[in-house]
């Protein structure tokens, strides 16, 4: 297969895509040296993933992926959400997480259910879309915790680990995490799908 560009800026989210990817040629924009603003006016993951990897198009002949991912907290109306990575503005994830903490104050045990969700989309050179889906079910943390990952891993609190998506290795997050099972599911309906 020829190289795949992945149409991300986000450096925490290209590190676990070429371990998830290993073995495939994934490149990311910075190098393919393609500096691109792309405008995510999609109100879904499935669309704003789409968006991000048809907007590449004009830059790449190949296989394009784009990664739409984000933190739904239930007691909070599933936000941040699609807004994941624009909640507060450029403010750092520390602050963001915290606000998310305070936010929550009072509410107790399955009542911080929250989940990451990741969509992948494919553009392929024929026109064809794909996309495909993962979550990991956890709940929000009362205080943030460990310092792997990225954004807002250490609030993110995983019963079945007793621990949080940023006290776990990279590849202990890697094998269960959103990210994880929708770039698998897309590599397998890669493979059927150019058979
Ligand atoms: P690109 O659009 O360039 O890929 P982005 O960071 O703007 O980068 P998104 O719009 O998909 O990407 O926002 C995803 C945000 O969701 C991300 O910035 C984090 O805040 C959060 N997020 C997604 N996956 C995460 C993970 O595995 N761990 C922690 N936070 C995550």
């Amino acid at each position: 297969m020829e190289k795949i560009l992945f149409a991300t800026g986000n450096e925490g989210k290209m590190r676990e895509i070429k371990m998830i990817l290993d073995g495939l040629e994934v490149i990311s924009l910075k190098e393919a040296g393609i500096e691109v603003d792309i405008e995510e006016n999609g109100t879904t993951f499935e669309e704003n993933a789409a968006i991000k990897a048809q907007a590449l198009r004009p830059y790449w002949d190949g296989i394009i992926l784009a990664d739409d991912s984000g933190l739904e907290v239930d007691y909070l109306n599933k936000e941040p959400g699609v807004y994941s990575a624009r909640y507060m503005g450029d403010a750092p994830y520390e602050i963001k997480n915290r606000s998310i903490i305070e936010r929550l104050e009072g509410v107790e045990g399955a009542d911080r259910s929250a989940r990451f969700v990741c969509v992948i989309a494919a553009s392929l050179p024929d026109g064809q879309l794909l996309t495909t889906r993962g979550t990991i079910e956890g709940i929000i943390a009362k205080e943030p915790a460990g310092c792997g990952g990225f954004g807002y891993d250490p609030i993110v609190y995983v019963p079945e680990l007793g621990m949080t998506t940023a006290e776990i290795s990279a590849e202990q997050k890697n094998a269960i995490s959103h990210r994880g099972k929708a770039l698998r599911a897309m590599r397998e309906k890669l493979a059927s799908v150019l058979a």
